[in-house]
């Protein structure tokens, strides 16, 4: 897996260089063929047997990166991958924070194969691993977490997402004193931070999307942070599109290793606009700064890579 972190990077790398001239143009569909497209052609030129896990809906639905296609030029290294190749497309095509292009990758059989569908998530950092339980009330959680970190609960600050399914939850994290902070989109990002001591967040949770899900997972566990989730099939239908992709308890509780059961995993994401963690791509004459985290589940390594491309030369 080590041997292909940094190609890892350059897929997220050349993901958001083809989304550039979708920011801001209002043209969703564009943007993700733009996306896609450099993020298969990168991983085809790598040297693993990778197979998507989590990625653009099934096969009779996205004509790339589908749920189950194989990509790279082959070799011994058996890779289960997770996709996002635009993760915010809205904020992407409005011009606004918060767009990334992401990818995840661990050992084959060790990455959730889930359809992708709505996904409840509580994640933590490194403090509270350990202390949550996605089943116990929120502020059974939140108390825990307090705890944990060793601060009074109005001094936990708590990241979710601003729609109007979480309202039960920000009025429980509000009334228990905790601060709740709304974003509007790009849960993985939000998950991301809760590892990362200086910015000071403790909890994220909420229910996104699952792709969204399982990539997140994968920088959290690699932070030694913990996420604990439950797939949230809507119908009869949708419970069998999960028990047909291996999962005996479509409702039951995922825990962190079933999400991502390997540490020797990797995450890389690349901003296309700016967001908590990272900047947007930045243009200037012809030439692009890319901004981008590089996570090593093997050491726990996180680090922020800055490249400089020429947008005339092939990546
Ligand atoms: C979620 C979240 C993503 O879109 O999937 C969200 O996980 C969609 O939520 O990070 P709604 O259906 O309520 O719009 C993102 O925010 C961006 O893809």
């Amino acid at each position: 897996m080590q041997s292909l972190l940094l190609d890892f990077l350059k897929v997220t790398e050349s993901a958001a260089i083809a989304a550039l001239p979708w920011v801001g143009s209002g043209n969703k569909i564009a943007a993700d063929d733009a996306a896609t497209s450099a993020m298969r052609d990168q991983l085809n030129e790598m040297n693993m047997h990778g197979t998507i896990v989590m990625g653009e809906g099934e096969i009779d639905e996205a004509p790339m990166l589908y749920i189950g296609e194989n990509l790279g030029k082959g070799g011994e290294t058996e890779v289960d991958i997770a996709v996002d190749p635009i993760e915010g497309t809205t904020p992407t095509v409005n011009g606004q924070d918060n767009a990334i292009t992401v990818i995840a990758a661990a050992p084959k059989g060790t990455l959730l194969h889930a359809p992708d569908m709505y996904m409840e998530k509580i994640a933590v950092g490194p403090k509270a691993k350990g202390e949550i339980d996605i089943e116990a009330p929120l502020l059974e959680n939140i108390k825990a977490v307090a705890k944990a970190t060793g601060k009074d609960i109005t001094e936990l600050n708590v990241l979710i997402q601003d729609r109007p399914r979480h309202k039960e939850y920000i009025d429980t994290i509000r009334k228990s004193g905790a601060k709740a902070h709304l974003f509007n989109d790009g849960d993985v990002i939000y998950a991301t931070a809760t590892c990362i001591e200086n910015k000071n967040i403790d909890m994220f949770l909420g229910v996104g999307g699952a792709p969204e899900g399982v990539l997140g997972a994968v920088a959290v566990k690699s932070l030694g942070g913990e996420m604990q989730a439950r797939l949230l099939p809507r119908n009869e239908e949708e419970v069998n599109r999960c028990k047909e992709m291996g999962l005996a308890d479509p409702r039951g509780v995922l825990t962190h290793n079933q999400l991502v059961d390997s540490e020797d995993c990797i995450f890389a994401a690349t901003g296309i606009t700016d967001n908590l963690l990272l900047n947007g791509i930045k243009m200037n004459n012809g030439d692009c700064t890319t901004h981008s985290i590089l996570i090593n589940g093997k050491d726990k390594q996180l680090r922020y890579i800055e490249s400089q491309y020429n947008t005339k030369q092939a990546i």
